[in-house]
């Protein structure tokens, strides 16, 4: 079964909303492998959204990922990463549908409320990153 990495950002922490999240996870078909609350560092920021170092938004980005507490999951499932990103929705939550998280929940860009890994390569990487394995 396939793997993928998901997080939810310090935004949907706040606002309580890792229990919805969760639950829209486990309502489409997945299982939880791990999960657990953590503050990221900066260097774990930095690594994570490495492909984004350049991008002007990249210092805005490692603030508000380290700004508090996210909750960091491994899900299990087919196709993994592209279902997840499914029901995540579209980066923009302007562009995200109703019935994606972001749709639902989000209306800004720097602020959307939960992350997915963009490929097999990633899901594996951030998985090694967040849960050393
Ligand atoms: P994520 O990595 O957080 O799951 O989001 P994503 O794949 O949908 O989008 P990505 O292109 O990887 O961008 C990472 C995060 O950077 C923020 N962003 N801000 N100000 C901007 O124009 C801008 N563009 C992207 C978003 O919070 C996005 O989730
Ligand atoms: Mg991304």
């Amino acid at each position: 079964m396939d793997h993928t990495f998901v997080m939810v950002k310090p935004d949907g922490v706040a606002r309580g909303l890792i229990g919805e999240i969760v639950s829209r996870f486990e309502q489409k078909g997945f299982k939880l492998i791990d999960g657990k609350v953590i503050t990221i560092s900066q260097e774990i920021a930095e690594q994570h959204y490495r492909e984004h170092r350049e991008k002007p938004f990249f210092g805005e980005l490692v603030e508000f990922i380290t700004s508090g507490p996210v909750f960091a999951m491994i899900w299990e499932g087919k196709d993994a990463v592209k279902n997840a990103r499914s029901i995540i929705g579209k980066t923009n939550p302007s562009d995200a549908l109703p019935g994606s998280i972001r749709g639902d929940f989000a209306l800004q860009v720097e602020s959307n409320i939960v992350h997915g890994a963009d490929s097999e390569e990633s899901a594996q990487r951030e998985i090694a990153l967040f849960f050393g394995k």
